[in-house]
């Protein structure tokens, strides 16, 4: 009787366990926010590539539309050992498969469908143009790809692409004079070629497998029966046959695809060049930052540096922004963003300075705090499981007329844990 009884419960129990299960995974829908970027090390995204002033040009795009990203990218100056010097890098776009189409992208204006060669400490302009291609909601990346050093991805925005697939066209016009649509160029070619060899092959395989494969024919060999009798003048005539068909289909196809397309060329590759840095405003050097310490709490949201500043241009300066791994953390008095930047990424309000403004040729010390949910949301506060407790970033200071001037600080950054 017990038994029976601990039995039932345990039916009852598992059922109610299972369906509880089956509950929560039907309502259970996952939300990637994040694309690999937070699982990088902290110091690799603060001190390889920070991006900057980037524009997402709309939230919404119909398929087959334009849309573009664009904005500004600079390399750090102490480049981390761990990745490579960024002499062979390639422009990308972080998304989940072709979901745009990438139709061209630039550096400093110079088309780049190729790798090339970036120079550290330089700031350099970009522009991505994509095309919409799947209906959903997908977050798009700038990101760099770097040889020796892996991908290097900067923020994510959400966009929505509507509309209908099937009206999705990839149209070209080549030098000879042809508009194809990339979307199926070559494919009826392609599937009918490889049809076509693969059928030959089955073909050949069934004509000896109709007959006893294995183990009749083993024996027989043993048995010492004799060549023309495993092979007979028919069998060697369809060999003869199947020979002499494939050489000539193979050069009837090479003929026929020679006069359908004669000219061609071989694939274009290679490093496309080295890219200078966009000249700074300003000149060079208009104003010098050297942190004298940095530090973050542990746990916490929050990084502070102390930074002696040097106006050396003949006009105010005032901080208005400081980046770093993707987080803008703004001074609201100087600086409200309205470029959309995503907002998990964004602290409106996120920085305070012990002095905002630089008169021309001062140096002063300043203290800049910079806190948001965002420095632990995006893991930067993970720095402390880091081999390099060393961080970089950009600082935005601000001209009468409104024009940021990004100068790169870096330093080492201390833990503390009171
Ligand atoms: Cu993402």
């Amino acid at each position: 009787m017990k038994g029976t009884d601990v039995i039932n419960q345990t039916k009852k129990w598992l059922l109610m366990g299972t369906a509880a299960a089956m509950l929560a995974g039907s309502f259970y829908v996952p939300i990637a926010a994040a694309h690999g970027e937070r699982s990088q090390a902290a110091f690799l995204r603060m001190r390889t590539i920070h991006w900057y002033d980037l524009k997402w040009s709309k939230d919404t795009v119909e398929i087959g539309q334009n849309y573009t990203l664009s904005g500004k990218f600079h390399t750090f100056s102490e480049w981390p050992e761990a990745v490579d010097l960024p002499r062979v890098s390639f422009l990308n776009i972080g998304q989940p498969g072709p979901v745009f189409i990438r139709t061209g992208s630039y550096i400093n204006d110079i088309f780049v469908p190729r790798s090339v060669g970036l120079e550290l400490g330089g700031d350099y302009s970009f522009l991505v143009e994509l095309k919409a291609r799947r209906v959903g909601n997908w977050h798009v990346h700038a990101m760099m790809n770097i040889q020796g050093g892996g991908p290097l991805i900067g923020p994510g925005k959400w966009v929505t692409i509507t509309g209908n697939e099937a009206n999705f066209k990839d149209e070209i016009t080549t030098l000879t004079g042809r508009t194809l649509d990339l979307e199926d160029t070559g494919m009826s070619k392609v599937i009918g070629w490889h049809g076509f060899w693969y059928l030959i092959g089955i073909g050949w395989i069934f004509y000896w497998a109709r007959r006893p494969l294995f183990l009749v024919r083993h024996m027989k060999m043993e048995d010492g029966v004799p060549d023309n009798e495993l092979f007979t003048a028919t069998d060697t005539k369809a060999a003869t046959a199947l020979l002499v068909g494939t050489l000539v289909v193979i050069m009837y196809g090479f003929q026929s695809t020679e006069s359908e397309f004669p000219i061609t060329i071989p694939l274009q590759s290679g490093l496309l060049q080295d890219i200078k840095p966009l000249p700074p405003r300003y000149g060079k050097d208009p104003i010098t930052a050297k942190i004298t310490t940095a530090g973050y709490r542990v746990p916490g949201r929050t990084i502070k540096f102390k930074v002696e500043v040097t106006n050396h241009t003949d006009k105010v300066m005032s901080i208005g922004e400081f980046d770093t791994g993707g987080v803008r953390f703004l001074n609201p008095n100087v600086i409200v963003d309205d470029t959309g930047y995503p907002e998990e990424l964004l602290a409106p309000e996120g920085l305070e300075v012990s002095q905002q403004d630089i008169a021309p040729g001062e140096t002063v010390i300043v203290e800049v705090v910079g806190t948001d949910a965002a420095w632990e949301v995006q893991r930067l506060s993970d720095v402390i499981y880091d081999p390099d407790s060393r961080f970089g970033g950009l600082l935005f200071f601000v001209d009468p007329e409104g024009r940021k001037i990004p100068v790169e600080v870096g330093s080492p950054l201390i833990p503390s844990f009171a």
